[in-house]
């Protein structure tokens, strides 16, 4: 496949201003007939009678008629081939005209689920990013603006709602027209926007309804739909979607636009969920959530999502992106203003911390794999694959770069300015950087370098305190990573620091933001009375590693000190990957690992008896790192070495500890046990996160009394959490109570497909030598389908990505398998196969052995007839 490149961006040939779409809807078959009205892109330029061919894009569709202002093309005129329609320049009108086609879909053969599908009892369309074409032909790029209405007709006894995108006009039965038992509806959007955000759903749903008003005092009705089994769950949903339209009118002083915003529930989705105008599709994952269903992590989850899908309405749909490659400029732009939102309605510390192990799971570990790519991306064969952690999450870090060096103010001021340019167009990230650096009188040219560099960049931290002069000098040094090469020009990094007073008395210098923009300089504080401690990178100012060489007692020190509450966190992070990396060290030389040091039980110990006002906060400190993390932050990666590493401390602690740990479990239950109902707020959140952080200790001692705790919490959960914690906790002990304790889960989830998903997921993920059969058994369950992408991800995702002992299995048996389920999802769900063969991406730096066994993978994957395009550039890049 020829790669599309961001260099050759040029504006299509055509524009298409309006659209009309008529769907005679059926599962087995759907037709549609689409008017489109284009005119020459720019008609100034056009000269005499060179009119340029119309290619239009299309897939999967059979093409039944084919008209320009009513009159019948000739076959000579055109011709059609597997992605496109060419239209021959001299075959079209001077000027304007209308081009109707008339095109057949096949809805329920669409296991793809990209364009418009069936899923559950419903028929629904996801055209993000290049799904539309799979509906009509099209010019199908989003800097093709229309106005688009919809008339829709199908069975009304099957498809009793249907919906699209704006406002709903007219609804009706015409028989004569539509068949007998038909109904139909019709819908306009009044809002340009590209094909990408065109929405159709049909179907069999029910809803809730609420209404908002806006801060300007329009009333706007909210609609949120699913399957009828589900509609219990979605007020949770419904009150995320308020508190969201409200803190965007608060923050941003960005209202909603239309008078109906509608959300639908779907069980099939390649992704979370969808932003298209005026009706969101959601993965039935990111929206549904009861007590008995969704865990606490679910509810943030959804609350996040709904918040994210919303804030697209102003970053994204109204100004959009000109291509595929500036896709950063909105999914970068809202993950921020997402994580923004989340921090404000509960911590925003907590959130902070989630965050940042987030990235550094998944961004950094991409950044350090074949696949790493610049948040604007250079080139793509399938765009699909680049929705990627380091578009969205290190897109994200790059805008909070702007707001830490703006300053709040400073960074509202440049949206507004975004917003004021660019409202109804679709644009280029250099558009928004040029906002943020106009509106604050700012040269923000160095800034480039974060959207053209691959890689994690390095900052060295150095520091030097003269106490007769009473200066304090920093020295930051700035290492290009590998992927950027080694002459990759500096960057413009915002260094959030604070000095501390080394009595632990607070801050000696309050923070202020850094600017290193040189390869290295040194910036010197006067006026610094006494002893001090460094506070670097506050708030993880910047998605870069810091180094910074501590003794293992100043870490004690900044985790009993830091007023930076991330940094505090931090201080635990870093004292916990000094100990594991020394332990799988010793375990690749085939060492014993010994004893966990002194300094690290202490500390774990004064963060469990600390009576902290924030216990998730608490847990976290206890958090150990993770797999991914501590693979991107070392040379070679020895995945056994460093599972037993993780395993050793993880028991160790838990050993040593174990008298805390009980306690502080015994407290947070009791206290739970105290509250009536389920609350997924912050404080009842914290409460459960500590003790279930406990119970997952001290099941690793895999001892009796520790067992039944978890037993007895499954037995008496009185919701998800306290149930999915419980049996997460017992997968992992040797006995029969393993087995009794997934008895007993699935017998409470066997009715709720999400749920469902939960028991797979602790199962595949169980970290038991018998892990690959027991996969492999789930895979053969009835309720397994390899056309449920959150089923797919629950085993063979979570079997890869989390049971890492087993994936990694010395004799490359853990590889094969998830080679073969690559292969055959491939022929069914391109876009979750790529995803899949990602977790082969970490060949390279994998110790030889494994590396060889990973690659062979790869190989044959790359040999094998057929495969998509989307898993086959996967596959290529990670051979490169
Ligand atoms: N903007 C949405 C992207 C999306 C998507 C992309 C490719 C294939 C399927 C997809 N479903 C949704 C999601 C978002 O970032 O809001
Ligand atoms: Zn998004």
């Amino acid at each position: 496949p020829v790669p599309k490149l961001r260099a050759d961006y040029a504006p299509p040939a055509y524009a298409i201003k309006k659209v009309h779409l008529d769907f005679a809807l059926g599962a087995d078959e759907t037709t549609v007939t689409a008017d489109l009205a284009v005119e020459p892109w720019d008609a100034g330029a056009r000269t005499g009678d060179a009119r340029a061919d119309l290619v239009l894009d299309g897939e999967e569709l059979t093409l039944d008629a084919l008209s320009i202002d009513g009159t019948p093309l000739e076959p000579s005129a055109y011709s059609h081939g597997p992605t496109s329609l060419t239209i021959r320049g001299a075959a079209l009108p001077a000027g304007a005209f209308t081009l109707r086609t008339v095109v057949r879909t096949k809805p329920r053969l669409n296991t793809a689920l990209s364009g418009l599908y069936y899923s559950g009892r419903m028929l629904c369309t996801q055209c993000e990013a290049e799904g539309f074409r799979r509906i009509t032909f099209f010019l199908d790029r989003p800097d093709v603006m229309a106005v688009y209405s919809v008339r829709m007709a199908g069975p009304q006894a099957a498809m009793p709602v249907l919906l699209s995108n704006g406002n709903l006009l007219k609804a009706g039965v015409d028989e004569a027209r539509d068949g007998p038992g038909s109904h139909f509806a019709e819908w306009a959007d009044p809002f340009p926007k590209p094909s990408y955000l065109f929405a159709l759903v049909a179907g069999a749903l029910q809803h809730i309804s609420s209404s908002y008003v806006t801060r300007s005092g329009r009333t706007v009705t909210l609609n949120i739909y699913s399957e009828p089994e589900s509609v219990d769950a979605l007020e949770y949903a419904m009150g995320a979607l308020k508190r969201s339209m409200r803190w965007d009118e608060e923050v941003f002083g960005l209202e909603y636009d239309l008078d109906l915003f509608n959300i639908v529930a779907v069980s099939d989705f390649n992704m979370g969920a969808m932003e298209n105008k005026g009706l969101n599709v959601f993965n039935t994952a990111c929206v549904l959530a009861r007590p008995w269903s969704a865990t606490d992590a679910d509810y943030e989850r959804v609350e996040g999502v709904v918040a994210h899908e919303y804030f697209h309405n102003w970053t994204g749909n109204r100004v959009t992106c000109r291509d595929w490659f500036q896709l950063t400029l909105k999914e970068g732009l809202t993950v921020y203003r997402d994580q923004a939102f989340s921090a404000d309605m509960s911590s925003e510390a907590v959130k902070r911390i989630s965050d940042v192990r987030m990235l550094r799971a998944r961004q950094f570990a991409e950044d350090a794999s074949p696949l790493a790519h610049p948040i604007r991306p250079e080139s793509y064969v399938a765009m699909d694959n680049f929705y990627t952690a380091t578009v969205y999450e290190k897109g994200a870090e790059v805008i909070r770069m702007y707001a830490a060096l703006l300053g709040k103010a400073g960074f509202r001021k440049g949206m507004d300015l975004y917003f004021k340019r660019h409202d109804g167009a679709a644009v280029t990230c250099d558009d928004f950087r040029k906002a943020m650096a106009d509106a604050n009188g700012r040269d923000l040219a160095q800034f480039e370098g974060w959207y053209t560099q691959p890689g994690t960049p390095t900052v060295h931290a150095t520091w030097a305190h003269d106490a007769g002069a009473r200066t304090f000098s920093l020295t930051l040094r700035q290492v290009p990573p590998a992927a950027a090469g080694a002459s990759a020009p500096p960057l413009h990094v915002p260094v959030a620091f604070a000095l501390l007073r080394a009595d632990g008395s607070g801050e000696a210098l309050g923070e202020r933001v850094l600017e290193l923009t040189e390869r290295e300089a040194t910036f010197t504080l006067n006026d610094v009375e006494g002893e001090v401690v460094p506070s670097i990178l506050r708030g993880f100012s910047a998605p870069v590693h810091l180094v910074a060489q501590r003794t293992d007692a100043e870490l004690a020190f900044l985790m009993a000190h830091e007023t930076d509450a991330f940094n505090r966190w931090e201080a635990a992070n870093a004292l916990m990957t000094r100990v594991l990396l020394g332990a799988a060290d010793a375990g690749a030389r085939r060492e014993p690992l010994g004893e966990v040091p002194a300094v690290l039980l202490d500390a774990c110990r004064a963060t469990l008896v600390e009576r902290a006002a924030d216990r998730s906060l608490q847990a976290l400190a206890l958090a150990l790192p993770d797999f991914d993390t501590l693979s991107s932050s070392v040379e070679v990666v020895h995945p056994q070495p460093l599972c037993a590493a993780i395993g050793w401390l993880k028991k160790g602690l838990a050993a040593a500890l174990k008298p805390e740990l009980l306690s502080v479990y015994a407290q947070c239950a009791a206290d739970d046990a105290a509250t009536a109902a389920y609350s997924p707020d912050a404080e009842s959140i914290g409460r459960r996160r500590l003790r279930d952080a406990c119970l997952s200790y001290l099941s690793a001692l895999d001892e009796a009394d520790t067992t039944a705790l978890c037993m007895q919490q499954l037995k008496g959960a009185r919701c998800m959490t306290d149930a999915l914690a419980a049996f997460s906790a017992a997968s992992r002990v040797s006995g029969p109570a393993r087995l009794e304790a997934s008895a007993i889960f699935a017998d409470k989830v066997k009715d709720d497909p999400l749920a469902l998903d939960k028991w797979y997921r602790t199962r595949a993920a169980a970290d038991v030598p018998s892990a690959l059969s027991e996969v492999r058994e789930l895979m053969s369950l009835p309720s397994f389908s390899l056309t449920n992408p959150n089923r797919v991800r629950a085993v063979v995702g979570a079997f890869t990505a989390l049971n890492h002992k087993t994936f990694h299995k010395e004799d490359g048996s853990g590889y094969a398998f998830t080679a073969q389920c690559v292969i055959d999802l491939d022929k069914i769900n391109p876009q979750v196969a790529a995803r899949l063969a990602r977790s082969f991406s970490a060949w390279r730096r994998l110790e030889p052995a494994s590396g060889a066994l990973m690659k062979a993978q790869l190989e044959q994957l790359q040999r094998t007839p057929g495969l998509s395009r989307n898993t086959l550039e996967i596959v290529n890049t990670s051979l490169q």
